[in-house]
């Protein structure tokens, strides 16, 4: 039988099989800042002179604002850490970690494990890519392997061509309104078909980074003449090869889409999942709009938006905000005269960062309706909880800037312009590790916090219900980013802020009860990757999230952080525990999947079991991945 791109990159890299888990060798492996700090103070202490990857890049592109010195000491450990370890650190202002991973680094038919959910951006050059937590990513810095749940792959089969004012962005919009923000959970989308060929890389790892959106494991396209001539136009046309799945490959699910038929798309607040047409909603007011992130932020967006811009004023009750992916696609709209159209249009030019995406300044007004070209609408993710945030292409989001309220984009002329076989790639900002590790020694500042522990895993947990929260709770809830980003090396403090948007006093009330349990609806822990989001409630005293079902990477945090997560084996029962129930659970043999759940208020037994294979059980058991891996270490 026929294999397919997924399962020949897997079949080269697994070197463990388990009933339902494979280990997987890694061969690259990226961290941004705000995951950053803590994914090396772990691997700092696993005690590992260097790392053993072929390759590892720690990106400095969240926490770029410096009002005080929180973020730039960060960036002085991150940089004293990327030195002595042998990694190579890519400074603030170089770019968004993907789009430059994706320029400089991705390689067809490589692993890549990062510390961010939108790793897989990557799978537009043919690498299989994953999104993983920092302890998962510090750990395959260490030359360990990396587990998940086998994925199913999805074949997700093109057709035709896209329109004209139709993106790649609207395809990605287009699965995830087929499929929706949990369709995805353990599978790899796999784009194929005839269609893939009319799609350039940069319009592919759109598409394979907005697939992070449906809890896919990973997106991969293969590895054709497209991606050759990328690679080419980088300057790295040796590391390409070939990559393309079987005549006869088999997919375990299919979805077909015909991109001559698509049209604009748009996610209305406050999921991506919310997908309707542009039509539906034009007219809207709005008031701003922002362009950029990892999602669209390559040369073909920025020229996009500076040749529809060219000649035309930004509407006067808009506020247009871009920012480039990386110092390349920066210097080469600099260089060509497109930079001069944006800033004459009344364009705001940012850095070179995520920005707005994370909250990281240019929040709406009250209520105001804000047209983004990111990935992630959550509620209150831009800073401002009333804000109705949209997701769109580029085109659709340019086209709006102009003329104040959405506009189909159909109804302007297409920009004109061509990409350029040859980048000139800036590497300023990129700095390779010391020739002479010894000598480097690691700066700290006073916001660097010692790693919390944990203690093993009792047989027997008791405590209160603390919080009792609904479907698609996702990781802004859990642990806001924004303008505590700056709090994300220090543990203690992040800590106070867990579940805020939701419930303010959550984190003292579970400091007085001395911790207790969590209890979720289903695809709990949706969206990023931050393992902040386990790391902080475990701080906290949580002993156990109970919920219907949970998203991949949050799941492997909490395990990873000794938090045992447990499902309701019959999910109706979610209405018999209410907030303040006492609850017991004998969890002294997980082994057997099903766990006695008592609930000491209500008197009466709710069954739970859980998801966990027995390496899962064996790390809950340690107290954490950090100690099993120490234990197994010596
Ligand atoms: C995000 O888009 O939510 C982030 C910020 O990039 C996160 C990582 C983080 O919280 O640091 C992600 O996607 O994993
Ligand atoms: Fe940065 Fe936004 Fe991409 Fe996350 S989704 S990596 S915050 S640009």
């Amino acid at each position: 039988m026929g294999k397919n791109v997924a399962e020949k990159i897997l079949e080269k890299h697994v070197v463990e099989r388990r009933e339902n888990e494979i280990g997987i060798k890694i061969d690259q492996t990226l961290t941004q800042d705000a995951t950053g700090t803590m994914a090396y103070l772990q691997f700092e202490a696993l005690d590992i002179p260097k790392v053993k990857t072929e390759l590892s890049v720690s990106y400095v592109d969240h926490n770029t604002l410096q009002t005080d010195f929180k973020n730039p000491d960060d960036h002085l450990y991150l940089q004293s850490v990327a030195s002595k370890y042998g990694i190579i650190l890519s400074k603030a202002g170089n770019g968004i970690c993907h789009q430059v991973h994706l320029e400089r680094f991705a390689r067809p038919g490589k692993t890549l494990l990062g510390s961010d959910s939108h790793t897989s951006t990557a799978g537009g050059a043919g690498s299989l890519a994953i999104g993983a937590g920092g302890l998962d990513v510090a750990i395959a810095m260490a030359g360990g392997a990396f587990y998940l749940k086998k994925p199913k792959v999805v074949g997700v089969k093109l057709t035709g061509k896209l329109p004209q004012m139709v993106a790649a962005k609207d395809v990605i919009l287009e699965v995830l309104r087929r499929i929706g923000v949990k369709g995805g959970v353990n599978k790899v989308l796999e784009y194929c078909g005839e269609g893939v060929k009319s799609l350039s890389v940069p319009e592919r790892a759109t598409i394979t980074n907005m697939g992070a959106e449906t809890g896919a494991t990973s997106s991969v396209f293969p590895s054709d003449k497209i991606t050759k001539a990328f690679l080419k136009s980088q300057g790295r046309e040796a590391q390409w090869i070939e990559l393309v799945p079987d005549s006869d490959a088999e997919y375990d699910e299919s979805i077909e889409i015909d991109l001559s038929k698509l049209e604009p798309l748009i996610a209305k607040p406050h999921s991506p999942g919310n997908v309707v047409t542009v039509k539906e909603l034009e007219g809207m007011g709005i008031q701003q709009v922002a362009i950029g992130s990892c999602t669209n932020s390559s040369y073909k967006d920025l020229m996009t938006a500076a040749r529809i811009l060219k000649g035309k004023k930004v509407h006067p009750n808009v506020s247009l905000v871009i920012s480039p992916g990386s110092r390349t696609v920066f210097n080469e709209i600099a260089k060509n005269g497109a930079l001069a159209d944006l800033i004459a249009s009344g364009a705001r030019i940012l850095e070179c960062t995520c920005g707005p995406c994370i909250g990281q300044g240019q929040a709406p007004p009250t209520n105001g309706v804000s047209i983004r070209t990111f990935n992630r609408n959550f509620e209150g993710r831009s800073g401002t909880k009333s804000a109705q945030v949209y997701l769109t292409s580029v085109e659709t989001a340019t086209v709006t800037a102009i003329e104040g309220k959405l506009t189909d984009p159909r109804k302007h002329a297409p920009p004109e312009f061509s990409i350029p076989t040859v980048f000139h790639p800036d590497d300023t900002l990129i700095i390779y590790p010391s020739k002479t590790p010894e000598n480097v020694k690691i700066i700290r500042g006073p916001n660097i916090a010692p790693l919390p522990k944990k203690e093993k895993l009792p047989g027997r947990l008791a405590g209160e219900v603390l919080i009792k929260v609904g479907d698609d709770i996702t990781t802004d809830h859990i642990m806001p980013a924004g303008k505590l980003l700056p709090l994300r090396s220090n543990v203690p403090e992040y800590a106070k802020h867990v579940f805020e948007p939701i419930d303010p006093n959550f984190a003292a009330r579970a400091l007085e009860k001395k911790g207790g349990f969590i209890l979720g609806g289903s695809n709990y822990g949706q969206g990023s990757s931050r393992e902040h989001a386990a790391l902080c409630p475990m701080y906290l005293g949580v002993k156990a999230v109970i919920a219907k079902s949970f998203a991949r990477i949050h799941l492997a945090n909490l395990i990873n952080f000794g938090i045992l997560p447990l499902e309701l084996k019959n999910p109706d029962d979610y209405d018999k525990i209410d907030p303040g129930d006492s609850l017991e659970l004998d969890v002294s043999d997980l082994g057997k999947k099903d766990i006695a759940l008592k609930s000491l208020t209500k008197k009466i037994d709710v069954p739970a079991t859980h998801p966990l294979t027995p390496r899962d059980i064996d790390i809950l058991k340690e107290g954490g991945l950090l100690s099993f891996t120490k234990t197994h270490q010596n």
